[in-house]
């Protein structure tokens, strides 16, 4: 049965490069509720969040299915679309036509495929492996996604995200690669950048003729206002890439360490949420109400 995708329709809409949607990154559905409540756009279903929450790197140690039921997950508890990071389509152009249908049967409004080698590896780690495949092949990828909807009307956006600047291949290459995945069928590129200042985003975003909307992921260089960026006038969508994982880390990091050094719960207790606000974050007046009108 063909099925809206009203969350696609939503987040094309909102990128607007004069006022760039803002994503927060998520690894668990708890995560998601919170960054939606806060007011964020939308939700990144970020790869590092996921595997920094299993403890493992963020280099496809954890399998699809684990990343693609947290999406369903998060879909399930709160509005705001979801963006889906892919990695690098786990696989060739054959494996993006196979599990694209499956995140937009999931309720993604994007899915995001970066041009690395598989197995991937983190692009913010220092001496990581950055290979990338050819562009005309990662052009392939970005047309089998663009074409793999399923059932969804319109399938998820799809959004190409070039490593040619993680890499180090320089700014002609990283335009050569933006403007052909857009060639492809991309409704957005996402450039990438672990330059500690953000001369060379900003250097980017200039000379970016502009085709689609670019998407950028300034943990690197935190410096960059959102209000900068929407100077630019040409970025559609600013993605918090690793927040909510690094805040709850040195949440907990904190709080373990003055339990055990206070030698009990008391000292803690006005800093953490309380039992009745995870109750509530956990739905419970649902619960209530379903329990008064079912239980008898
Ligand atoms: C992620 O959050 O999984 C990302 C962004 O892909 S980054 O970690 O900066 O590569
Ligand atoms: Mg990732």
């Amino acid at each position: 049965m063909r099925h809206d995708n009203p969350k696609a329709v939503a987040l094309r809409a909102r990128l607007n490069v004069h006022q760039p949607a803002l994503a927060m990154a998520a690894h668990n559905p708890l995560s998601a509720k919170l960054a939606a409540a806060a007011g964020f756009d939308a939700i990144w279903g970020s790869g590092f969040e996921l595997s920094a929450s299993y403890a493992v790197p963020d280099a496809n140690i954890l399998s699809m299915d684990t990343h693609l039921e947290m999406m369903r997950a998060i879909g399930e508890v709160q509005d705001a679309p979801v963006i889906a990071d892919l990695d690098t389509g786990f696989g060739n152009a054959v494996n993006v036509s196979y599990i694209v249908p499956r995140y937009a049967a999931a309720g993604v409004a994007a899915v995001v495929m970066e041009d690395k080698t598989f197995p991937k590896d983190s692009s913010l780690r220092p001496g990581g492996r950055q290979e990338l495949v050819p562009a005309g092949e990662f052009q392939g990828k970005i047309a089998a996604a663009k074409n793999a909807s399923g059932n969804a009307i319109p399938g998820p956006l799809v959004v190409a995200r070039t490593e040619a600047l993680i890499a180090g291949l320089g700014e002609a290459e990283a335009l050569r690669r933006g403007a052909a995945y857009v060639e492809a069928g991309a409704d957005a590129v996402l450039i990438h950048s672990k330059q500690k200042t953000p001369d060379e985003i900003l250097s980017f975003c200039r000379a970016w003729p502009g085709q689609a909307p670019l998407v950028l992921v300034p943990t690197s260089y935190p410096q960059l206002s959102f209000a900068d960026v929407a100077a630019l006038g040409k970025v559609g969508l600013i993605i918090c890439g690793n927040h909510a994982i690094r805040a709850a880390a040195a949440a907990m990091q904190n709080v373990f360490r003055r339990i055990i050094a206070e030698g009990g719960i008391a000292g803690v207790e006005a800093d953490i949420a309380s039992v009745a606000d995870v109750f509530a974050l956990q739905g419970d007046d649902r619960m209530r109400a379903l329990e008064k009108a079912y239980l008898r």
